[in-house]
């Protein structure tokens, strides 16, 4: 308006309500809303507000969250509270228990969430931003009749299927340590959607995503092959995961000429995080995000947060992140002025500093169970997979 033109090409949307960071799963839950705060904080901090465009999202509405949901899920999702769930039912039929459990003003935060990913697909289907940011979302575990893994309303696919509106082919692609189950499943069975979820696999949560899972093998499934799946070990480092992500990553863009990418940036594949086994420094991390971005000249691309259980690094990661989006680079000393910046402070929280060494340290570190030959396999089996989709 003033003339002053952006240090960037991209037009970068950020989308937030600060009403879904009040909301508590109940003590001592590793979901935390309030690391939301703590992002905000930081992004606010470097001042990132001045070189995109920032958004107070709107609740979802019934009638949009129907486009993937059950109806008689949704009716109990927005009529169940704390007070009268002994009444209600149903709990165990919609999954509901010590991982989803039913919490003030679930509803709300649900809406909350899932407005910010429609606003963000909004805004990406109208062209005014390149890359939309909503880092309240990426909740992937929620099914079309089930919460799962702290998801109540999957707004990765609610988003997904607003882009299929204006593009042929969108893929989605996702470093939360958790497999994207979720999205997975409700693309099964359509070749207009590639999934791709790099997760630690074995003994733990949810348990799919192995190798083989390509989707339902069937000549009549347009949808087989397009389930990408690259299950990990514990400890894997900066390195090995960066040269997996480019080198796969790389390989289902160029194949699949996606018009528009979804990029779930769950926090919890960092080192140090509280439910995760990875080594990941927040700049590895961030490398999935640049690398990308690269790739997405001429595509649109939102990313979502997910998990991440250790809020000074989700607040990091995703701070860190956002700089990504508008090129630019963040000074490794977090300014003074950041309300909440003892949350980073002190030897145990980072050292005040934005690049902290999350891997190295000896109680937080975890054995590297990656072999080159394992690595190799995996490239070489995605690959293979790939060959299958060519047209
Ligand atoms: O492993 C599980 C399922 C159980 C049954 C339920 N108990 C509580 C835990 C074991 C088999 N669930 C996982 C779910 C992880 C969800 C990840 C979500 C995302 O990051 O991918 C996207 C946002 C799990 N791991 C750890 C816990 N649940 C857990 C849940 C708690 C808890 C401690 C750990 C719930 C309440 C409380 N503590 C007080
Ligand atoms: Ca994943
Ligand atoms: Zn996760």
């Amino acid at each position: 308006e003033n003339g002053i033109e952006r240090p960037t090409g991209y037009n970068v949307s950020f989308h937030y309500n600060p009403k879904v960071e009040g909301h508590h799963f109940g003590r001592s839950h590793p979901m935390k809303p309030w690391r939301l705060t703590l992002t905000k904080q930081l992004v606010l901090g470097y001042g990132l507000q001045y070189a995109m465009d920032t958004y107070v999202s709107r609740p979802a509405s019934r009638q949009e969250l129907e486009i993937f949901h059950g109806k008689s899920y949704l009716n109990f999702l927005s009529s169940i509270t704390p007070e009268n769930m002994e009444q209600m039912g149903d709990l165990g039929r919609f999954n509901f228990g010590d991982d989803c459990p039913v919490f003030d003003g679930m509803w709300d935060y649900c809406r909350l969430y899932a407005g910010a990913s429609f606003d963000a697909a909004a805004k990406l289907i109208s062209k005014q931003s390149d890359i939309a940011i909503n880092w309240s979302g990426g909740l992937h575990h929620a099914k079309k009749n089930e919460a799962s893994g702290f998801c109540y309303i999957n707004d990765i696919v609610l988003a997904i299927q607003a882009m299929l509106t204006v593009e042929s082919r969108v893929l989605y692609v996702d470093i939360d340590v958790h497999h994207g189950d979720g999205v997975e499943q409700a693309f099964w069975s359509t070749d207009r959607v590639m999934t791709l979820s790099y997760h630690k696999f074995g003994d733990f949560f949810p348990g799919t995503g192995a190798m083989d899972e390509t989707g339902p093998e069937s000549i009549e499934n347009p949808g087989w092959k397009m389930a990408l799946n690259v299950p990990l070990h514990d400890g894997i480092d900066d390195e090995q995961y960066r040269d997996l992500f480019s080198e796969i990553t790389g390989a289902a863009i160029e194949t699949f000429n996606p018009g528009a990418i979804v990029l779930q940036c769950g926090a919890d594949s960092l080192g140090g995080d509280r439910l995760g086994k990875f080594n990941l420094n927040i700049r590895a991390h961030g490398y999935c995000i640049e690398f990308v971005k690269s790739k997405c000249h001429n595509r649109r691309l939102m990313l979502v947060g997910g998990g991440g259980y250790t809020p000074r690094n989700v607040a990091r990661a995703w701070c860190h992140e956002t700089s990504v989006c508008v090129g630019a680079s963040l000074k490794n000393h977090i300014p003074g002025h950041v309300p909440y910046r003892q949350a980073f402070t002190g030897e145990e929280n980072g050292d005040g500093l934005m690049y902290p060494d999350l891997a190295n340290h000896p109680s937080k570190r975890h054995p590297n169970l990656h072999s080159k030959e394992y690595l190799q396999m995996m490239k070489q089996n995605i690959h293979t997979q790939l060959r299958f989709i060519q047209n």
